[in-house]
Formats: C-alpha cells, sequence, structure tokens
C-alpha cells in the first residue's frame, strides 16, 4: 500500500509557463484567458502529474484588503497593508475567481492529470496583513491580537481552499513559507493548529504541506496538524528527517528549483533527478518533486528533462523497492546478519547489483552519516552500520564485477600522525563499490610511501584523509614530494575533518570532497577525463 500521491512526478507552482504568452506577469495574474493558455501549452510540453494554475503568494492578502503591486516582469507582491482586515466570498475577488476558472478548464483540458490548490497559510497571510517583522513581534507582545487576525486568515483560507476544491482541484496544497520563522515552541499555537483547522475541509482527500528553509525543529509539529504528505525544501537532507514522517504521510522533495533546474546544465538536471530517486525512491511514502517553486524563467527543456528522468527511474526503482528499503533499512540498524540473505533476496529478483549498492547499502550509509551530521546517530551506531555495508558488500561483491585484478587507481591512507580511520575506510568501501580500484595504504601512512605506491602501480588519483589540524603540514610535504619529483599522480585529493576546499586549493591539491559520496564523483571526473 502506497500514498495516494505514489510515483507523481511534479515541479511545485507553474511559474515558467509566463514563457508561453507574450503577456506580462500582471496580465496572467488578472485575465483567465492569458493564464489558461499559459498553463495549457506548459502542461502540453511538461508531463507534470500535479498540475497548478500559476499562483501568486499575494492573492489572499490582497482579497483581504492589502494593495498589491503589480509589473509585467515580476510576482505580485504586498506594497502596503490595509486599512481594514476583511473576510470577503472569494467568488467575488476577481484574481480568486480567475483562478477558478482557469482550473475549471485545465480539468476540461487534462482531464488524465491531477489538479492542486495553492493556498497560503494563514501565518504568511497575516505576516502581509501586519507587516513580517510587525506580526513576529507581536507573538510575544501581544498575542491576543496575533490570534485574531489569524482567525480572520484562516476564514479566507478555508473560503479560498473550498472554492478552488469546488473548480476542479483534488490536492489541497498549502504553503507556508513565513511560519517558518517561528520559534519551534510557539509553531503549534500561532500556525501549527491553525494548518489542522484548514485541512479539515478536506479530510479524505491528498492534502499537502509546504514550509519553506529548515523544517526540522517543527517537523513532528506539521506532521501533527493532519496533513497527509509534506513538502520539503531543498536545505532538508530527506534520509536524515524520512524517520520522523510516519508512513502514511507522503514526503514530498526537494530538487534544488534554483541551483538544479533553473541554473544547472540539463545532464545535471538529470544526474540530481537520478540521484534523489536512487536513494528516496524505495519509500513507499516518497513523491518526487522540487525544494519550492520553479521560478518564472526556468527553461522549460530543463522543466522536462527532471520530469522525464524522474519518471523512468521511478519505474526501473519501484518493482525492486520494497526489499531494498529492507535492505537499507537493515544495513542502517546495523543487522549483518539479515544483510546477507536480503542481498540474495534482491539478486534473486533480478535486482541491478548497481542497483543494490545506490538504493540500499550505499543510500544507508549516506543516511548514517545525515543522521550522524544532525546528531540523531551517534559512532557506535556508525561503526555498526559500516560493518554490516561491508557484510552487504562482500556478499554483492562477485556480481559486481568491479575490483578484479586491475592495478589500482586510487592510492588511499590517512596521512603521518594522524590515526583516523573510520572516515577512510568508508571513502575506499564507497569508491570500490562503485568500481573504482583502490590500494589503501591505512593510517600514519609516511610521505614517501605515497610516492613509492604512484609509482610502481602508475595510479592517477592519490587520495589523502586528514583530521586532525596537525596533518595538514603533512599533506603539504606530500604535495611537495610530488612537485619535485618525476612521478606524477593526475590528481591529488583531500577530505577529512581537518581540511576544507580553501585550504585543499590553497596547499595546491586537485580536489576536495565532504564525504564518501561527494570522493566518488571528484574521483570519477577525474578518471573519466584520464580515460577521456
Ligand atoms: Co579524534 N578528532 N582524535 N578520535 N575524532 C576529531 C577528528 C576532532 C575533529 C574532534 C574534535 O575535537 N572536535 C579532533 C581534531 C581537531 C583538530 O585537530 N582540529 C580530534 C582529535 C583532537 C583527536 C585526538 C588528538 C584526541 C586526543 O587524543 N586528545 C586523537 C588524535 C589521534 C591521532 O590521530 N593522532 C583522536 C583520537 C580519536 C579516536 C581514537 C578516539 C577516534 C578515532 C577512531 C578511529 O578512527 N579508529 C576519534 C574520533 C572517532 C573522532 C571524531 C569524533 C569522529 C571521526 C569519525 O570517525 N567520524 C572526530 C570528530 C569529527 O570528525 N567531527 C574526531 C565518522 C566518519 C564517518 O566521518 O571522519 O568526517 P568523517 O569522514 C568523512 C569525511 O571526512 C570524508 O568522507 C568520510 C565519510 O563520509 N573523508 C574524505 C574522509 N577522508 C576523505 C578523503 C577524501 C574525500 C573525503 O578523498 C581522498
Amino acid at each position: 500500500m502506497g500514498h495516494s500521491l505514489r510515483n507523481k512526478v511534479f515541479p511545485i507552482n507553474a511559474l515558467p509557463s509566463f514563457q508561453m504568452v507574450e503577456a506580462g506577469i500582471d496580465d496572467i495574474s488578472w485575465n483567465a484567458d492569458i493564464k489558461f493558455e499559459a498553463v495549457k501549452k506548459y502542461y502540453q510540453q511538461v508531463d507534470a502529474d500535479i498540475l497548478f494554475y500559476f499562483s501568486d503568494i499575494a492573492i489572499q492578502a490582497e482579497a483581504m484588503g492589502a494593495k498589491v503591486c503589480f509589473s509585467p516582469d515580476a510576482m505580485p507582491s504586498v506594497e502596503m497593508p490595509g486599512s481594514s482586515v476583511n473576510v470577503v466570498p472569494p467568488a467575488t475577488v476577481p484574481r480568486m475567481a480567475v483562478n477558478a476558472q482557469v482550473l475549471k478548464r485545465m480539468a476540461k483540458e487534462f482531464p488524465d492529470r491531477t489538479l492542486s490548490t495553492m493556498v497560503y497559510g494563514p501565518f504568511t497571510v497575516a505576516g502581509q496583513l501586519a507587516g513580517e517583522q510587525e506580526l513576529l513581534r507581536g507573538i510575544v507582545e501581544r498575542p491576543g491580537e496575533v490570534l485574531d487576525l489569524m482567525e480572520k486568515c484562516l476564514a479566507c483560507a478555508r473560503d479560498y481552499g473550498r472554492y478552488l476544491l469546488d473548480a476542479g482541484a483534488e490536492v489541497f496544497w498549502i504553503s507556508d513559507p513565513l511560519a517558518a520563522l517561528l520559534p519551534p515552541d510557539s509553531f503549534w499555537r500561532f500556525a501549527g493548529e491553525f494548518l489542522a483547522r484548514l485541512y479539515d475541509i478536506h479530510p479524505t482527500e491528498p492534502t499537502v504541506l509546504h514550509i519553506c528553509g529548515d523544517t526540522s525543529q517543527i517537523l513532528k509539529d506539521m506532521v501533527k496538524t493532519g496533513v497527509r504528505a509534506i513538502s520539503f525544501d531543498q536545505c532538508m537532507d530527506l534520509l536524515a528527517y524520512e524517520d520522523i514522517v510516519p508512513e502514511s504521510v507522503g514526503i514530498v522533495g526537494n530538487i534544488d528549483p534554483v541551483e538544479i533546474i533553473e541554473l544547472a546544465p540539463p545532464e545535471e538536471v538529470a544526474a540530481s533527478t537520478k540521484d534523489l530517486v536512487a536513494t528516496m525512491g524505495v519509500k513507499d511514502n516518497f513523491i518526487l518533486s522540487t525544494g519550492c517553486a520553479l521560478p518564472p524563467g526556468t527553461p522549460i527543456a530543463n522543466v522536462v528533462r527532471f520530469i522525464e528522468t524522474g519518471k523512468r527511474a521511478l519505474s526501473e526503482l519501484t518493482p525492486h523497492a520494497q526489499t531494498l528499503s529492507r535492505l537499507s533499512d537493515a544495513v542502517h540498524r546495523g543487522k549483518r546478519e539479515t544483510v546477507s540473505a536480503l542481498v540474495s533476496t534482491s539478486l534473486k529478483e533480478e535486482t541491478d547489483p548497481l542497483m543494490i549498492v545506490n538504493s540500499a547499502l550505499m543510500r544507508a550509509v549516506r543516511k548514517g552519516s545525515a543522521c550522524y551530521e544532525s546528531r540523531q546517530s551517534f559512532l557506535p551506531e556508525i561503526l555498526l552500520m559500516v560493518d554490516a555495508f561491508y557484510q552487504g558488500f562482500r556478499t554483492l561483491e562477485p556480481h559486481l564485477g568491479a575490483a578484479g585484478d586491475r592495478p589500482p587507481q586510487v592510492i588511499l591512507g590517512t596521512v603521518k600522525g594522524d590515526f583516523h580511520e573510520i572516515g577512510k575506510n568508508l571513502v575506499r568501501i564507497i569508491l570500490e563499490t562503485n568500481g573504482v580500484k583502490v590500494l589503501d595504504l591505512g593510517v600514519n601512512v609516511p610521505a614517501g610511501d605515497f610516492l613509492a605506491a604512484v609509482n610502481t602501480y602508475e595510479a592517477p588519483v592519490v587520495g589523502l584523509s586528514a583530521f586532525i589540524t596537525g596533518a595538514r603540514k603533512q599533506l603539504v610535504e606530500i604535495v611537495n614530494n610530488f612537485n619535485r619529483s618525476d612521478v606524477r599522480p593526475v590528481s591529488i585529493i583531500v577530505g577529512g575533518a581537518a581540511v576544507n576546499p580553501q585550504i585543499a586549493a590553497s596547499i595546491g591539491t586537485q580536489g576536495y570532497a565532504r564525504d564518501a559520496v561527494g570522493a566518488v564523483k571528484l574521483v570519477k571526473d577525474i578518471l573519466g577525463k584520464t580515460n577521456g
């Protein structure tokens, strides 16, 4: 039993549709014909499963009396709070009526796709009406006044929500970005409880809550609103928080809408999408989307690439998802005895061994690292997880055709004076799992040993781990040694707690990776260039 939105793929909102018509954002916002034309053309190209109608954040505040400014090339925004706050029927608010009309026409045009509302949460609208900073001061100094305003904003959101659902929307989507700025212990009183009362109007159908930014501190209260799916900002590592979300609640997310879909080349859009599906697609309640709305100028080709790649990757993964999810869980919990059996089950189910690596073994390690960083896991659990990972890897190794008798491509070691080995071992394991042959020289490795190994094996990459500040001197010595010698690797790369990208560059190395997954990407890029 999956979530009702399982396997749906869509970007949030429909703002890039503005590129499809010769009209400004102001015209789109006021005119149902132009808006419908824009979204129709957009969704004819973009095969999204959930459709929005080009929504702007100012609409409810405007309906309640705020003055909103419009322009051809910027989204509508609140210019001035109104002199009084009113709740009026949505059908009498021209721009709300435009959205309802557009939804009705979309329902006819795209009968097989699911339509969604985009209603803004009461706290966000209250911020536009009172001034955001005033509202935040008000929760401490004038809580009664804030709660009165919230009641009115809730009434407006309920009426508008019902109106859009009657017009044909099936998903009741609420975005409440300002609520992320509430102190976590005030979230429920000033936002959560109101959201719960808002979701009341649509008790049996899909509901979604999107709050931008880091929601880790309010996530439990977001779940408490009774919402059926939570949409996560791209800054949230889904692996770190997936266990807080019950299986009956969807996890919607979270490709970076700006850095990836708007600004990256199409191949990077595809790679990030595949990577997100590989890690999250095994979860029954995962729903692939963006971390927030796509900006109006996002290249349509990138949006199309995101949707196509996501759908293909999900359809390949889904038949294997159940066992992979159990395997990932067993590795994460350090259950060595279960891991080998589940790897064998996956192989019997004809799951591609690389899929087993990415969506189960490595997924678990990435989850472990994410939980470790957010202080939800500690070292004993990490060590047991690494043991379980290794157990699974050994069972899988014969099927990977990876290491073999090839000469090493990476000479790896923790530098002299430094005995930290856990992170370095993880880097080795993940590299090997991804088909990279590694010679691990261990810990406390003298500078000369790296030179000798490169001399012997002609390895193109030297990987140095350094965890204590004192080890930086060693890094400089190793780089200088290579510079003085005829023996040259193509690249020296570094990682570990004692280094960062700036230090890596300043000592003359060619690359830095923050974690084992980053190390794989770095090494593969280098090897790709070497071979090509
Ligand atoms: Co030590 N230790 N430790 N320690 N230790 C650190 C590194 C430290 C940051 C803790 C702190 O004070 N906050 C600190 C260094 C501070 C500094 O110098 N700036 C420190 C210290 C000071 C020390 C001692 C001096 C303590 C003492 O004796 N007073 C001593 C030094 C011993 C020595 O090496 N000479 C010492 C000893 C130990 C233990 C023996 C107790 C144990 C090590 C056990 C072992 O490895 N066999 C230990 C541990 C466990 C840690 C911390 C707490 C955790 C390290 C770890 O295993 N993390 C660490 C705190 C921290 O890192 N914040 C700390 C889990 C691992 C999965 O993550 O190591 O980050 P990580 O590895 C990552 C990335 O770094 C990256 O990928 C890995 C996997 O994702 N990465 C690469 C690593 N290598 C890479 C290479 C690459 C690319 C990426 O390309 C080639």
